[in-house]
């Protein structure tokens, strides 16, 4: 059995939880808990598992740990020997992690830099420092991407090419940020918006959440 660290409605951990659908794990993993609100990510008992205080870590049955979800989705995805997310081919590795990390850097982490910066965030207890004039901007560099984004998807059906791939799932966990913090998708991006229709029907993304946490979102 492996452990995974994370928070059920996070959207880094969604991506993580979509991987695990994908590579059909998910009787082979545990959801354990940590109170993102409460700020138990930043407690020292959880930045001894990881360095960086940020959810989600996947436990091996070794104690082995791994965070960040790039290095995690690697992982899971090579456990079997039949990668279906992170490339078979050095091109295929090769424009995958570029895609990936691109959407990291001008969406994901640019919406998640808005929210912990411009808005409360999680609140005065965890966010320690705050900048708003560089989390507006980062809103601003994450429509930029959404934009960039729409051109390579007006394109291709998928972020690499014409296959699904962990570089779909990082926009998908970027555009899921989006949607919590209330930052649209611009209106001229009919193909980003078409994209993301589409990826909400897939089963790993629709149902990445348990029946109790789907409850508990409702509540
Ligand atoms: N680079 C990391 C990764 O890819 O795993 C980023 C992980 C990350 O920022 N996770 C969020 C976190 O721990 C979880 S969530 O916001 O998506 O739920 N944020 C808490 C914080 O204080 O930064």
């Amino acid at each position: 059995m492996m452990n995974v660290f994370d928070w059920f409605d996070g959207p880094y951990p969604a991506r993580v939880r979509i991987a695990i659908a994908e590579k059909h794990l998910r009787s082979e993993v545990e959801f354990v808990s940590v109170d993102l609100w409460g700020g138990e990510h930043k407690s020292p008992a959880f930045l001894a598992k990881n360095y960086s205080g940020t959810l989600p870590v996947l436990e091996l049955a070794d104690g082995t740990l791994i965070a960040e979800c790039t290095a995690i989705t690697e992982y899971l995805d090579n456990l079997d020997g039949a990668p279906i997310l992170t490339g078979t081919t050095a091109r295929e590795k090769g424009l995958i992690h570029m895609m990936s990390k691109r959407a990291e850097l001008e969406v994901l982490d640019a919406i998640s830099v808005y929210f912990h910066h411009a808005t409360a965030g999680l609140g005065p207890h965890v966010e320690l420092y705050q900048n708003a004039e560089w989390g507006l901007r980062q809103r601003d560099k994450a429509l930029r991407g959404m934009r960039y984004f729409d051109g390579i998807l007006r394109q291709q059906p998928f972020v690499t090419g014409d296959y699904f791939s962990m570089a779909d799932i990082t926009l998908i966990g970027g555009l899921i940020f989006a949607d919590l913090v209330k930052v649209a998708i611009p209106d001229d991006c009919d193909a980003l918006s078409a994209w993301w229709v589409h990826m909400q029907q897939r089963p790993s993304v629709r149902n990445r959440l348990t029946m109790s946490e789907r409850a508990a979102e409702l509540a």
